[in-house]
């Protein structure tokens, strides 16, 4: 039975990826952090196959004696601070647990496998490392591929630039079978709210059950490649399967804007956006990245990935299940209202 270790257990990727592997018969640990973290206990009551392990990416020893604990055959890194605006807020912190971070699970590989090459190279621990298409920012080509040059516009694509380049040096330097998987946005029921299509999704559904008449957005004209997360995770595990270690961008390679976003969302709901949404400059960021668009042919080609859902699918999914979501937590309020009288 093959074990893997996923950092970002309690993330958006980290269910889906746990999921998809214990389905294939792995044994699966998560890396958690914090004491009594919240999102530890929603995980393992989604998947009650899971083992944890205490570990922190700021911290390397936690990290060296996670990896010796669970002796993984593969390390998934997907922790991260992983929304972008909030790294123009704590740079600092950004860039210890998104570049720094990728430097420490590296460590501590190596130093849980010793000098021991055999056990770093194909045959032993294999490395996956969450690179992001922010490390192409300011783009001059599109669509962007593996050979696409890096213009990362956040402290955020800085760092995961320079997560990206360390897992690579480490491949060339001490012969570690180590990639970086370049994913562009994927998103799903699980999305975190802050993020524009869970933004939507939810306020759509509040604003068709009459719980609330306004949605704020910032930047309307932005254009992202959207997929869905569940088809993103298989595409980190087949990485991991190829005998050579090689790095491969992820993406369904459409565009949509974030307007198109907003249209398909409030139409699945029989409204019209027009009467809902307004624009507040505070929510336009410092640096855009206006556009994105991913060529996914090595990908498709060498790993025979491609994704199932498509944009306007997987815009509905959300909007249905945040409109069970936030119809269950409101009869739930009023159960509890009624109770307390
Ligand atoms: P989430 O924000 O949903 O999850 C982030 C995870 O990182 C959480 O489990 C969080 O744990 C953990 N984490 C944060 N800081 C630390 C730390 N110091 N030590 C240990 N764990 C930590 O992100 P996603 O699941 O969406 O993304 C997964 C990865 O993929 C991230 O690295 C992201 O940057 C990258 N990525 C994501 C894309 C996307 O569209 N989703 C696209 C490209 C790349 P906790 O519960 O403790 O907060
Ligand atoms: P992104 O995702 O920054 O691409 O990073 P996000 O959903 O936050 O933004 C996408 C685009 O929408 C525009 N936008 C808004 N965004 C948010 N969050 N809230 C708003 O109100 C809003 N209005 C417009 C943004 O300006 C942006 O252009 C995601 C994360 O998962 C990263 O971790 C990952 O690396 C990249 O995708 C690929």
């Amino acid at each position: 039975m093959k074990r893997a270790l996923i950092t970002g257990i309690t993330g958006q990727d980290g269910s889906y990826l746990a999921e998809y592997l214990l389905g294939l018969g792995y044994q699966v640990w998560g890396l958690v952090r914090g004491q009594a973290n919240p999102r530890k206990s929603r995980v393992s009551r989604m998947l009650t196959d899971l083992s944890f392990v205490e570990g922190d990416l700021m911290d390397q020893s936690s990290l060296v004696a996670a990896v010796d604990k669970v002796q993984p055959d593969e390390v998934y890194n997907l922790a991260a601070v992983s929304f972008v605006p909030m790294s123009w807020q704590q740079p600092e912190l950004v860039t210890d647990i998104n570049g720094t971070g990728v430097l420490r699970v590296l460590e501590a590989i190596r130093t849980v496998c010793g000098l021991d090459k055999s056990r770093t190279a194909g045959g032993g621990i294999r490395f996956y490392q969450a690179s992001s298409s922010e490390m192409f920012g300011k783009v001059v080509h599109s669509p962007q591929s593996e050979q696409t040059n890096f213009h990362p516009r956040s402290p955020y694509g800085v760092a995961k630039a320079y997560g990206h380049y360390i897992t690579r040096n480490y491949r060339e330097s001490f012969g570690m079978y180590g990639v970086s998987g370049i994913l562009f946005n994927h998103e799903s029921p699980r999305r975190g709210v802050e993020f524009v299509t869970r933004k939507i999704s939810l306020a759509v559904a509040e604003i068709k059950l009459g719980l609330r008449d306004k949605l704020y957005l910032g930047n309307l004209n932005a254009v992202r490649d959207w997929g869905f997360a569940g088809d993103y995770v298989r595409a980190m595990h087949a990485m991991l399967q190829r005998d050579d270690p090689v790095d491969y961008v992820v993406g369904s390679g459409e565009m949509h804007s974030v307007r198109d976003a907003v249209c398909m969302a409030f139409d699945s709901v029989d409204l019209d956006w027009r009467d809902y949404v307004e624009i507040d400059p505070e929510l336009v960021r410092p640096a855009e990245v206006e556009l994105l668009c991913a060529d996914p042919t090595r990908a498709r080609v060498e790993l025979g990935w491609k994704p199932a859902v498509t944009f306007p699918e997987l815009m509905q999914m959300m909007v249905e299940a945040d409109l069970v979501a936030v119809s269950n937590a409101h009869k739930y309020d009023q159960l509890m209202l009624a109770a307390s009288w």
